[in-house]
């Protein structure tokens, strides 16, 4: 096979060879299935045939290379177990697609006509189905009720006609308790014929998902119904998700799916963004609303748009607390406000090791060292440029910049903020003018 960063060095390439996938004579009739374990984003597929449009950039992900054949764009997903690197320091065995969880994103333009193959390499059968899009009812993908299960070791082929651009997602629908909590899912975006229209400069795509891991495993308990404990955008916690790097000025648009089992709100500092897509499609322009917060319920898409004209490091988070946090967050007991002292010299007879937290608050936990199970991650993780930050789970920094090429998606590090610019110790001086506002 392939890997990605050989299919890249070919640069501009969107024909993929062709291989055998099972068998001599399929040969030519199945394009290659590419995979990637790559955990960083592998930058946006920009379109080297057909009509031009602004690729999309998957956190932590890629996008699925095609093939053309006569008229028709010819994708190949595998379905198989994975590993999955959360965050440095935790692996989990998951499902998933081509090499990945979340799978590779599938990006056609409204108006293809677009065959995809699904090899089964899973121990159980599956099906996928194309959530949101408009597609002929034996092509739905709903295991028993428009198609016959894939069976393991079997290649289906689904073929429609992309009716609708707009924001989308791909998943299971078959022994539907185990599929999607192991992970299988994938994003699919298509993009409109005319590239003026809903045209931004540059577009994120992400899918949530949630994980109960018992601490110092990495198989998820998949019969969980409420009590996950890994809150992942794209499978990866913070601060393992790839920052949103933006271009001051540029147009952004940041689509969101939401496959756990409740909803989350995602906030986004600094800015007042316009809710512009669902899955149901584009809001037209008189119906769009400001937020600062959207909420996205389960099973659902969101896009929002905003133009950056704001430089800075700003969050982008779930706003439910719990949800950006990492594992063991809600057993931990609060005892903020209570003396510790002689409780600890008690428990210190029976555990050595044993200390006391949070009776003045939980932030110590953020920097502290404290022995973990293999495997595990601590509750609160990462650091930035002013010490530790208290959030792990749902989380990213948009990255918004002066000066960074139109394609670049590299970190470009932390904000420099102008001098006099940030949040300080009250010295006393109230007489110095308040620094240049940068800010809009
Ligand atoms: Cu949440």
């Amino acid at each position: 096979m392939f890997s990605r960063r050989r299919f890249l060095s070919t640069s501009g390439l969107a024909l993929v060879g062709m291989g055998a996938v099972s068998g001599r004579a399929q040969a030519a009739a199945i394009p290659e299935a590419l995979t990637t374990q790559a955990v960083t984003m592998q930058g946006p597929l920009h379109p080297s045939s057909g009509p031009n449009y602004q690729p999309v950039a998957t956190l932590n992900g890629w996008t699925l290379p095609w093939r053309m054949n006569g008229d028709w764009k010819e994708f190949h997903l595998v379905a198989q177990p994975v590993e999955r690197e959360i965050a440095p320091g935790m692996r989990a065995h998951l499902w998933g697609y081509n090499g990945q969880t979340p799978g590779p994103t599938l990006e056609m333009v409204e108006g293809d006509k677009v065959r995809i193959f699904v090899t089964n390499k899973l121990p159980e059968h599956t099906t996928v189905h194309w959530h949101g899009m408009r597609v002929p009812n034996g092509m739905d993908g709903v295991g028993g009720l428009t198609q016959p299960y894939i069976e393991p070791g079997q290649t289906f082929v689904y073929e429609f006609f992309a009716r609708d651009s707009g924001t989308f997602m791909y998943h299971p629908h078959a022994d539907e308790m185990v599929q999607m909590a192991m992970g299988m899912m994938g994003s699919l975006v298509v993009h409109p014929r005319d590239p003026s229209e809903h045209r931004v400069d540059r577009d994120f795509v992400f899918l949530m998902s949630a994980y109960a891991f018992e601490p110092g495993t990495s198989l998820p308990r998949v019969a969980e119904m409420t009590d996950f404990n890994i809150w992942t955008w794209n499978a990866r916690v913070f601060p393992g998700i790839d920052p949103l790097v933006v271009r001051k000025s540029d147009r952004v648009r940041v689509r969101m799916g939401n496959l756990t089992m409740t909803n989350h709100p995602i906030h986004l500092h600094g800015y007042h963004f316009s809710v512009t897509c669902t899955d149901g499609g584009w809001i037209p322009e008189s119906a769009r609303w400001p937020e600062a917060t959207i909420d996205v319920p389960v099973g659902v898409l969101r896009a929002f748009e905003f133009i950056a004209d704001a430089p800075g490091d700003w969050a982008l988070h779930c706003h439910k607390t719990h949800h950006a946090m990492n594992a063991m967050g809600h057993q931990v007991k609060t005892y903020i406000g209570v003396d510790l002292k002689g409780a600890t010299k008690r428990v210190r007879r029976l555990a050595p090791d044993y200390m006391p937290m949070g009776s003045h608050g939980m932030s110590d936990m953020g920097a502290m060292e404290m022995p973990l199970p293999d495997n595990t991650l601590p509750m609160m993780t990462g650091a930035g440029p002013f010490g530790p930050l208290g959030m792990g789970g749902m989380m990213s920094v948009v990255k918004v910049r002066e000066g960074i090429g139109a394609r670049d998606y590299k970190d470009p590090g932390w904000y420099a903020h102008p001098a006099g610019s940030v949040a300080r110790v009250a010295d006393g001086d109230t007489t110095q003018p308040p620094a240049e506002m940068h800010h809009h």
